[in-house]
């Protein structure tokens, strides 16, 4: 089992990526903002209580994500691989994956970070909020608040595998195609 996360800023282009590298990679895609989106369209209980804080620019409480990410492992047994898009977004996210992939005698074989300016982040969301219906793209107070709260919430989980040495750092801006070509030199250096 070879596990990847896709680590980055709130419009970095984990999504766009993410799709690609789990076609080349035969990988489970597990997107924590595609599963909480998902409880929101079906109006759950887990998706009222999420939609708060998302269109707030605010994390979902811990508890919340961790509870859907242990219940989206338990369906997916035979996986061969995991790719991780938006989780984790904290230190104690981290930790609990780190304990669901020991509970399945596996690891994470790599961390990309893709980095990018905030300017051009602020402008690909906002960009993207004409169209996609996101309530939490159209608004530019929303989606700088979602960026600050990356920078005090979701950066430290970078220094968490830096010190595990294995987290890798791939320029984010520039062509989706030459990006995807370094992520894949990134997993494949890990991946042999
Ligand atoms: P997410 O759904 O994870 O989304 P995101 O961070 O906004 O975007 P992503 O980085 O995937 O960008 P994309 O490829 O789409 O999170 C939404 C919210 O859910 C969070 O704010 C939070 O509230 C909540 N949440 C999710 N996970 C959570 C967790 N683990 N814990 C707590 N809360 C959680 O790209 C963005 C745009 O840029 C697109 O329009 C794309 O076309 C464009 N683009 C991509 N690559 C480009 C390139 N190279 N050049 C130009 N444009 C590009």
């Amino acid at each position: 089992m070879f596990n990847v996360i896709l680590f980055g800023p709130p419009g970095s282009g984990k999504g766009t990526q993410a799709e690609r590298l789990t076609e080349k990679y035969g990988l489970i895609h597990l997107s924590t903002g595609n599963l909480l989106r998902d409880e929101i369209s079906r109006h759950t209980a887990l998706g009222m209580e999420a939609r708060l804080y998302i269109d707030k620019g605010q994390l979902v409480p811990d508890d919340v994500v961790i509870r859907m990410v242990g219940n989206y492992f338990d369906k997916h047994n035979d996986a061969k691989g995991f790719l991780f898009d938006g989780f984790p977004r904290t230190v104690a996210q981290a930790r609990s994956l780190s304990t669901l992939m020991q509970q399945k005698g596996s690891s994470i074989g790599v961390v990309v970070e893709l980095v990018v300016s905030e300017d051009e982040l602020v402008r690909r969301l906002l960009n993207r909020g004409k169209t996609s219906g996101r309530s939490d793209d159209t608004n530019e107070e929303v989606v700088r608040k979602r960026y600050s709260v990356y920078q005090k919430e979701t950066t430290p989980v970078a220094g968490y595998y830096q010190e595990q040495g294995i987290l890798e750092t791939v320029e984010g801006e520039g062509s989706i195609d030459r990006i995807f070509e370094a992520i894949c030199q990134a997993i494949q250096e890990r991946n042999g």
